[in-house]
């Protein structure tokens, strides 16, 4: 586990609230999509929050992300409120979206979220985008972007590396490498080990950091945004996860063998941060102060929960406004 210093025990629990946040989130979603209250694919991120979560870390409230198929982790790493993030899943006229947009189609402008994407690598040149105008505006905000491993082999990914790197653009890629895109392990599909290599082939400078540590996210992302701040070009993060679950809700994997669940446990982002903050003397030895912030959090999401499912419908007068049809 990396160590940030000088930081504030607050500031670490904090870290570890917001991990609990998004897991609890998940967990409640994962429960009303079993319950027939959350229709559509639906991909949870669950074991994979340190990444979002470093890495949001550290952002300004003006700057820009954008997600994957599996974002909801990325939006509430950047401030989406849970309420609303709820009722836009539960399809209620209160969420993000009017209840139209769903998982994959989420928007929350108001704290920075500005898309997650049902195209695999779709939002990689849409951060080009808000990166450029990020860059053209010269108030130094920064533009990341999340995506999995398996983006890497799409060619919209390609020209975003290649055009972020010729017009030095304060962007950062993230790739969330958990091994795997759908069903298919990351060997079947490259023969390119790294995903880092890409980078290093466009001139763009690189890492590759354990995804399921929160503080070694944040440090390399605080290292790439201060570079895209000064105006010194994008950078790009590997971080190294993985996720326990199927690809989506529903999904058995059984692609995969039960040796690298069990590996992978231990590896757990909250479990592994909580060990830490105990070395640290910021958690006592029972860890108490983070079994009341899962509780106090676990009791926040339900609140959430009954609160989107109370909320309204869309009126089905509404129905074919906000909504593009090809
Ligand atoms: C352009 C496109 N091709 C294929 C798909 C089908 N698809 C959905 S998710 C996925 C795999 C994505 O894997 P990865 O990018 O590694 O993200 P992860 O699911 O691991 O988070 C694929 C191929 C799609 N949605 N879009």
């Amino acid at each position: 586990m990396t160590s940030i210093g000088a930081a504030e025990d607050r500031a670490l629990l904090d870290l570890l609230e917001r991990m609990w946040l998004i897991r609890a989130f998940e967990e409640k979603v994962s429960d009303l999509y079993a319950r027939g209250h959350i229709s559509g694919l639906l991909h949870l991120g669950i074991g994979q929050e340190g990444s979002a979560v470093g890495a949001c870390s550290i952002l300004r409230d003006d700057d820009y992300v954008l997600g994957s198929h599996r974002a909801h982790a990325h939006a509430l790493a950047k401030g989406a409120d849970p309420e609303r993030l709820m009722a836009e899943l539960a399809g209620r006229s209160t969420g993000y979206c009017a209840g139209k947009g769903g998982s994959m189609h989420l928007v929350a402008l108001e704290c920075g979220f500005v898309t997650a994407t049902g195209v695999v690598a779709g939002s990689i040149p849409l951060g080009l985008g808000t990166a450029l105008a990020g860059q053209q505006a010269g108030m130094g905000q920064v533009t990341v972007v999340f995506f999995g491993d398996g983006a890497g082999q799409a060619g919209p990914f390609h020209e975003s590396l290649n055009l972020a790197s010729l017009w030095k653009l304060p962007l950062v890629f993230l790739c969330e490498n958990n091994g795997y895109a759908e069903f298919t392990p990351l060997s079947a599909h490259t023969n390119i080990e790294r995903l880092t290599h890409y980078a290093d082939t466009y001139q763009i400078p690189s890492t590759t950091v354990e995804g399921n540590d929160v503080l070694a996210v944040q440090a390399a992302t605080e290292q790439a945004v201060e570079l895209a701040r000064s105006g010194g070009g994008p950078s790009f993060i590997e971080a190294l996860t993985h996720r326990p679950r199927g690809h989506y809700e529903g999904d058995q994997a059984k692609y995969r063998e039960l040796s690298e669940r069990e590996e992978w446990k231990e590896k757990d982002p909250i479990a592994r941060f909580e060990m830490y903050l105990e070395q640290q003397n910021v958690l006592s030895e029972d860890a108490s102060e983070a079994r009341t912030i899962e509780a106090d959090v676990r009791q926040r999401i339900e609140a959430v929960a009954e609160a989107a499912l109370d909320a309204p419908w869309p009126a089905p007068e509404s129905l074919t406004s906000q909504v593009l049809a090809s």
